[in-house]
């Protein structure tokens, strides 16, 4: 059976006989805006594009390339490079090699088939990722790097789009696109069927139906297949031709004269009009899905044989001959000339250093601190204007809630690049009322009541960041972050790993979750486990557990986006929202007032309450709530208890911890997710390698909550709470 290698030697073989025999394939003879020098242009690329393909296969096959996923086939996309801006930021299918040598022409100083070699051999001079993988993208073409997963990047393609608008009236600090920008972002026809990509399709019609400016140019590479899987004929046009708010596009990707034409026209069109458009562009794949995917197996062997005929680059030098801008024989020569070159360049990249160990993978994690312009926040006037009878509130103990809305207030006056954006945020303040006012403080451009879709607001939010806003989309309930968290796990978190921290998208995703909601919701509104987040690298996770803490721990999770680029979330207790009371009615114990400005809560800080001797209770949130109840019967019984409130999830504070225990005979953790992948297995974890004391865990169970009067029977009481503590400390005293 003829192997991958036999596909890319006899397409090879093809180009050659055929174009020294001048048997080149039919097709709409050459015409339109297309000028001989990008034509050329075109071509040259065309021929880097599929030499280095075809070197990658070389490389990999010698143990020194390590993944290939290869553009040929697709060589026409260059000829839409050339129709598009190099500052038009470019969300890039992993086809798009073509797109990317073409750009860099428009660019003086680029190296660019160099740098892409450097990718292919994971070298820790490849100027995008650092050797990380092999990823299409470049800070100078604004190509920020793309994963392998499908349509993933297509929300924040929508929301880089939005933020143009927001950015020509409201400029931010660190603002990265020109105001006439157009976003570009492309993907495959079986992608476009992923509820992702069809996500990201309704929001931008959603969006331009309403006269909104989305200047987005999505662009469709019909190759007719996703790995083995045929698109149905016509399905990508049915589709997409008459969407409202959605102009359609289309060309033949085999002919860079019409794709040309056509992506002008439609490049046009989006930065015209600051409209969505859909550009439909007819492909074909050579050489199968990637380095060993063999099309043979599911293809029959005339349909793999028909495609190689209408090879991109026999066209080429059909329509150039056809223009007299190249002869058949000189268009040969410069794709042998080009596939030595190339050939050099592959022998000189494998030389250069790889990545060698986890601290070197690890660099990029977390990315790079930026300078940012002092703010001294808002005149006192102004405070007080925007606050209004606030400012008499704020002189007394409020519930979280309360404060968690007044701490916004001042982030949004100190930072205009602030935009919040989630469900029912604006004009409702929310399901719990903490944004409540801020829509008519900051106007509904900054507080955005988005559409339903939680995977169009964390793309929202990414795409905005990479312009330079600070974004704080919200989750209304914990359970709704699933459906959409490879946008904050797959994307926002690998941005700055795979681009070596050249691309960022800060932000700080706030999210209502965990349990102990009386009487309000069952499982979707009380969801308790928060493993999701914990083990995304780089990412942190806070969780306060009072107001007072909330506001400060937000002001620093704010400072951590805007100066540090961290991606943070912020986990607002529900059920701690309205609490006012901590022993008895009316004694307003967990009511909290406002800190006064500059008052923050650094990460790893943790909060200990008590200096009990006897036992430290480690806990967080309604856990530490519950603890605090718990601390009066302890006494009554014996044990002087302190509390260590964590704040801080993920990383955990480690030395926080151990410091805050000094003295302490035993630990007790008491954690309110789930016994299996909840916080405490690594707090148990920690204790045994950090702390020499007797430790246990009181831990929710592993259950979906219920509603009805069972919603807390699974998770930590204050009796359960008394019991564990009393086993572990009563016994020692
Ligand atoms: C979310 C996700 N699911 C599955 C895959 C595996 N996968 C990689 S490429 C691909 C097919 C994509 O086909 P298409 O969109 O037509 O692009 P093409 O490769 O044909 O250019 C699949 C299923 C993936 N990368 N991401
Ligand atoms: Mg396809």
């Amino acid at each position: 059976m003829a192997g991958p290698m036999d596909r890319v030697t006899i397409v090879h073989e093809n180009f050659r006989r055929r174009v020294a025999a001048q048997d080149l394939p039919q097709g709409k003879p050459a015409g339109g805006p297309l000028d001989d020098v990008t034509a050329m242009s075109t071509f040259r690329t065309a021929c880097l594009t599929r030499a280095m393909d075809r070197e990658s296969r070389t490389m990999q096959a010698a143990g020194q390339g390590y993944y290939t996923i290869g553009p040929s086939g697709h060589e026409g996309m260059a000829a839409i490079a050339a129709a598009l801006r190099p500052t038009d930021p470019a969300f890039l299918h992993y086809r798009d090699a073509a797109f990317q040598l073409q750009r860099a022409e428009q660019v003086p100083g680029q190296t660019a088939a160099w740098d892409m070699m450097l990718s292919y051999a994971c070298s820790t001079e490849d100027p995008i990722s650092g050797g990380r993988h092999k990823v299409l993208g470049s800070k100078a073409l604004n190509i920020p790097p793309q994963t392998s997963t499908i349509a993933s990047h297509l929300p924040k393609a929508v929301g880089a789009a939005y933020s143009l608008g927001l950015a020509r009236r409201s400029p931010p600090e660190h603002k990265a696109l020109p105001d006439d920008a157009i976003v570009y972002c492309s993907f495959g026809d079986a992608s476009v069927n992923h509820s992702t990509a069809q996500g990201a399709f309704n929001t931008a019609c959603w969006t331009s139906y309403q006269s909104v400016p989305l200047p987005l140019l999505f662009v469709c590479e019909d190759n007719g297949i996703g790995i083995s899987t045929r698109t149905p004929r016509g399905w990508v046009k049915a589709s997409f031709e008459d969407r409202p708010g959605l102009k359609y596009f289309e060309c033949d990707g085999l002919d860079i004269y019409d794709t040309f034409r056509v992506a002008q026209e439609a490049a046009d069109y989006v930065r015209t009009r600051r409209k969505p458009a859909f550009l439909h562009v007819r492909t074909i794949r050579l050489y199968g899905h990637a380095g060993a995917d063999m099309a043979l197996a599911y293809l029959p062997r005339e349909e793999v044989e028909a495609e190689e005929a209408q090879d991109p680059l026999l066209h080429m030098v059909r329509q150039l001959n056809e223009t007299e801008v190249l002869d058949p024989a000189e268009a040969l020569a410069i794709y042998d000339r080009t596939a030595e070159r190339v050939q050099r360049i592959a022998a000189e990249a494998i030389t250069r250093p790889r990545l060698e160990n986890a601290q070197q993978v690890m660099a990029s994690l977390i990315p790079p601190h930026r300078e940012c312009a002092p703010t001294n926040g808002p005149d006192p006037e102004t405070r007080a204007e925007v606050f209004g009878s606030d400012m008499k509130a704020m002189e007394k103990p409020q519930p979280m809630g309360k404060l968690i809305n007044m701490a916004l207030t001042d982030l949004m006056l100190e930072h205009e690049e602030i935009v919040m954006m989630g469900e029912d945020i604006g004009r409702k303040g929310g399901n719990y009322g903490v944004t409540q006012r801020l829509s008519s403080r900051f106007g509904r451009a900054r507080v955005i009541d988005t559409l339903l879709d939680e995977q169009s607001i964390l793309g929202l939010a990414i795409g905005m960041a990479q312009n330079g806003f600070i974004p704080l989309p919200e989750i209304q309930f914990l359970a709704y972050l699933h459906n959409a968290e490879d946008q904050l796990r797959g994307e926002a978190a690998t941005l700055p790993f795979f681009s070596d921290g050249q691309f960022t998208n800060p932000m700080v995703v706030r999210i209502s979750g965990l349990g102990y909601q009386k009487g309000f919701g069952g499982h979707f509104h009380n969801d308790n486990s928060v493993a999701v987040l914990r083990d995304i690298p780089g990412l942190i996770l806070a969780c306060p557990s009072n107001g007072r803490d909330a506001a400060m721990m937000l002001r620093e999770c704010v400072r951590q986006a805007r100066e540090e680029q961290r991606l943070v979330v912020f986990l607002e207790p529900i059920a701690l929202y309205p609490m006012r009371d901590l022993h008895e009615d009316g004694d307003g114990g967990w009511m909290t007032t406002y800190p006064a400005s500059g008052e923050t809560i650094s990460i790893g800080d943790v909060g200990v309450h008590g200096e009990g001797k006897d036992l430290a209770i480690i806990t967080f949130a309604n856990g530490a709530y519950l603890s605090h109840q718990a601390l009066p019967i302890l006494v009554e019984k014996g044990v002087k208890a302190r509390i260590i409130d964590l704040r801080w999830l993920s990383p955990l504070p480690v030395e926080g911890i151990v410091k805050a225990l000094h003295g302490c005979k035993a630990a007790l953790v008491v954690d309110e997710t789930r016994r299996t992948g909840g916080v405490a297995e690594a707090l148990m974890a920690l204790l045994a390698e950090n702390a020499d004391l007797p430790h246990a865990r009181l831990t929710a169970e592993d259950s979906i909550i219920p509603t009805g009067p069972a919603y807390a029977a699974t998770m930590p009481s204050r009796e359960q709470i008394v019991d564990a503590a009393l086993a572990l400390a009563g016994s020692r005293k």
